[in-house]
Formats: structure tokens, C-alpha cells, sequence
């Protein structure tokens, strides 16, 4: 019998017993009287989250899933996340070796897993505030996106292999988050959770909750979102899921990716959508400090990040397409292109759940002066709208089609919002 044979939502002072009973072997001491220092470390909306470090200067992540969200106990959200997520970590770490930390053990139980410290590297988020630069994230993203999405779908992935995998990745309650706070409530504040700046109220309203033509766009996103199980995305990929470094050291990749617990199969442009709203984020807030050489290296790397993930795309795709219908000339292409005119759309999306819904990023609630904030805010939905409409011609053709195309976009619609 041992105390980890129920579940309990775990205190720092659980952690080290914890890890001497799941990985004895790994600390440099792990009886009685090793010392261990232990801190809680989460400041995300979901999980506890605490690093572990002996003596000797080995450490730790432990993550463990709270039966309710740390943010709100108004969400009941399954405990099975962290298997999904420590599943997924594993997976992937196939895929694209290196990009994302690794799991020495997971516990359902528990519902914690048991993963790399990278506390050596920076979250993104925080990182861009301060305005710093990434000259490897543009490749070492689009190779995370590509490597890991591709594979899991049916063009490369045998069909009934990937009907299983399919199963093990279904994520209700994850999904059902985003279906309403990415999907439904910024659209009508169905469940009176938005968060609107007071001058922007009116615009909100005409803009977002009274414009019809929006919410038929909406709509079929949110079901393309629910029906479209074309690959194994992460399915939060804000830069917030993202640590980084400004160059790689001792053979480690200066990017990596975590916390993929809405993992789950949807549309591939869902994540590249979201890694590009995020990077516009950082630029908003680095317009509104004056930060011109910093708002350049963004726009540069969002338009890097698309053109990247086109080529690299196409070129594992033609390498690695096993379903012989896959292999018909021009289907290459038009699968790409359906995949860059989801990833407008989610842009747009992305863009505007998170300057009205309910978890805005840090990148806009830095932005103290709320007339500057209000602006800022205005240039998100006009944007926002603009990747959702303009993604196709009225020939049904993709409008948006490179990196130019999506920077061009977010640019113009600067001068529209009073920037
Ligand atoms: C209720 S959870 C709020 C948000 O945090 C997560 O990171 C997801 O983006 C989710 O929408
Ligand atoms: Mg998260």
C-alpha cells in the first residue's frame, strides 16, 4: 500500500515522496534524509505545476491536473488531460525529437506526469514582453508543426492505425473549452464571461455580437473545428506553451514545446493560426512601447513562420505520402492551401477570443492605459475579422496564401484602428 494509490490534489511537501516512489534512481539521494527543495511553480490557468531539485542540482518537473481549473471552479474539466498530454509529449518526441521535454513516467492515478525541468530556458510570453528576439523559432517551429501533424494524418498515416490513435486523443472537456471561449462566446457573450474595455463596448457589440455575416463564418469554424479530425495538433499552441532560448546549447534545441493537454484530432491550421495570433500579440505590445526593430523581427518571423511550414510542408509531404489517392497530382498543393486558409481564419479567431473573451494574454493586460489598450484591442478584431472574410475570393480561392499575405493583412488594418 502507499498513499499514491488514491488520488489527492498534491502539496509541495507530497512532491518528494512522490518522485522516490515513481523514479527512484533518478536524484543523485533519494532516501529519508535527502534534501530536496520543492516550490510550486504554475501560472497557468489549468494545473499545479512544481519543480523538485536535490542537493546535488538534479531536478524535476512534476505536473499534476486539479479536478477544477485553477483560474475558475465554474470548470469541471476531466483529470485525463494529463494522460493525454504526457501521451502526446511521448508521441511527439518520436516525431520531432528534441522540440518537446520528455516524460519519465506518468501516473493516472495521480493524474501527474513526471517531465524535464527546462527551467533553463524562457516562456515565450514572457520573453516577448520584454521585447526579446528569437533568431531559431521560425525554423524550429514550423519543423515542430510540420513533424508532428503530418504523420497523424490519413495522407501518410495507415488509416486504421490512425482510428486508434483517434480514440486514445479524444478530449471532450478540452475541446469543449475552446468550442465556447474561442468559438461561441466572443460572438455573443452567451455565458456573460467577456471581458470589454467600457469605451470599446459599443464596437464590441456592433462588430462582434450583432454582425450575422460573422457568425455564419463562426459557425463553420466551429464545426470544422469539431468535424475535421485531419491531424494530432496540439490544440493550444499560444506562446505561452512555448519555452525558449536565444541559440541552442549543448546539442538542445532553442525552442520547445509543452503543454499540449487539448491535444486532440482537428484542422492543422487551428495551431499554426494560433502560433501566428500570439506572435501579433507580442507585436501590439511592442507598438504600444515604441519597440519599431522589435515589431520588425515579429512581422519578419510570423511571415517566416507561414512561407517555412509551406515548404517544408509540401516537401515532407511528396517524401512521405503513403495513401495512393494522396499521390494524384495537384492534391498536394490544394491540401496546403486549405491548411493556410484555416490557419487565416484561426488567426482571426485566436485574435479576437483573446482581447474579449475570458483569458486575455499578458501581452494586451501589460498595456496599463486603457484609451492605448482600447485601440490596441480594436486593431485585434478588425484584423481578426479580416483573416475570417477574406481567407477565400469570391471564386472560392485562397485570398491569403503567404507570409506577405498575413503580415500585409495585419498591417494594414493599423491605420484603421487609430494606431
Ligand atoms: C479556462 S482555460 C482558459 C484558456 O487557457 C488555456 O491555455 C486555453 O487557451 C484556454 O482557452
Ligand atoms: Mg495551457
Amino acid at each position: 500500500m502507499s498513499r499514491f494509490d488514491r488520488y489527492f490534489l498534491m502539496k509541495e511537501k507530497d512532491i518528494p515522496d512522490f518522485v522516490r516512489e515513481k523514479v527512484a534512481g533518478f536524484f543523485y539521494e533519494t532516501g529519508e534524509d535527502a534534501a530536496f527543495s520543492v516550490k510550486e511553480i504554475g501560472d497557468g490557468n489549468v494545473n499545479y505545476v512544481f519543480r523538485i531539485e536535490d542537493s546535488g542540482g538534479k531536478s524535476l518537473i512534476v505536473k499534476q491536473a486539479g479536478e477544477q481549473l485553477r483560474i475558475s471552479p465554474d470548470f469541471n474539466i476531466s483529470t485525463d488531460r494529463n494522460r493525454i498530454e504526457s501521451e502526446m509529449l511521448i508521441l511527439q518526441n518520436k516525431y520531432a525529437p528534441g522540440l518537446v521535454p520528455k516524460i519519465y513516467r506518468y501516473d493516472t492515478v495521480l493524474c501527474a506526469c513526471i517531465m524535464e525541468d527546462l527551467s533553463d530556458y524562457r516562456l515565450m510570453r514572457h520573453a516577448l514582453i520584454e521585447h526579446k528576439i528569437f533568431p531559431h523559432f521560425a525554423e524550429d517551429i514550423t519543423t515542430y508543426l510540420v513533424n508532428t501533424t503530418l504523420p497523424t494524418t490519413d495522407v501518410v498515416m495507415d488509416h486504421k492505425e490512425k482510428k486508434a490513435l483517434v480514440k486514445t486523443f479524444i478530449n471532450p472537456d478540452l475541446c469543449e473549452i475552446t468550442e465556447y471561449l474561442v468559438l461561441t462566446e466572443p460572438y455573443n457573450d452567451v455565458k456573460k464571461r467577456n471581458i470589454i474595455i467600457e469605451e470599446n463596448a459599443g464596437f464590441v457589440r456592433r462588430e462582434l455580437y450583432e454582425d450575422k455575416k460573422l457568425h455564419l463564418k463562426i459557425v463553420e469554424l466551429k464545426f470544422g473545428f469539431m468535424n475535421n479530425a485531419q491531424a494530432l495538433i496540439h490544440g493550444d499552441l499560444h506562446t505561452g506553451s512555448i519555452f525558449v532560448k536565444e541559440k541552442a546549447e549543448n546539442g538542445l534545441a532553442a525552442t520547445r514545446i509543452f503543454d499540449p493537454e487539448f491535444a486532440f484530432f482537428g484542422p492543422i491550421g487551428y495551431d499554426l493560426g494560433n502560433v501566428i495570433a500570439n506572435l501579433f500579440f507580442a507585436w501590439d505590445n511592442g507598438r504600444v512601447w515604441g519597440d519599431g526593430a522589435f515589431c520588425a523581427w515579429i512581422t519578419e518571423t510570423a511571415a517566416s513562420v507561414i512561407d517555412l511550414f509551406k515548404e517544408k510542408f509540401l516537401s515532407a509531404f511528396e517524401e512521405t505520402a503513403a495513401d495512393v489517392m494522396a499521390k494524384t497530382e495537384a492534391f498536394a498543393k490544394a491540401y496546403l492551401d486549405s491548411i493556410i486558409a484555416d490557419t487565416a481564419a484561426y488567426t482571426g479567431t485566436e485574435l479576437i477570443r483573446r482581447t474579449v473573451g475570458m483569458a486575455p494574454v499578458k501581452d494586451l493586460t501589460a498595456i496599463d492605459d486603457e484609451k492605448v489598450r482600447a485601440r490596441v484591442s480594436r486593431l485585434n478584431i478588425i484584423a481578426g475579422k479580416r483573416f475570417i472574410f477574406e481567407r477565400y475570393n469570391d471564386n472560392g480561392q485562397g485570398n491569403i496564401r503567404n507570409g506577405k499575405d498575413f503580415t500585409g493583412l495585419f498591417l494594414n488594418s493599423v491605420k484603421k484602428a487609430g494606431l
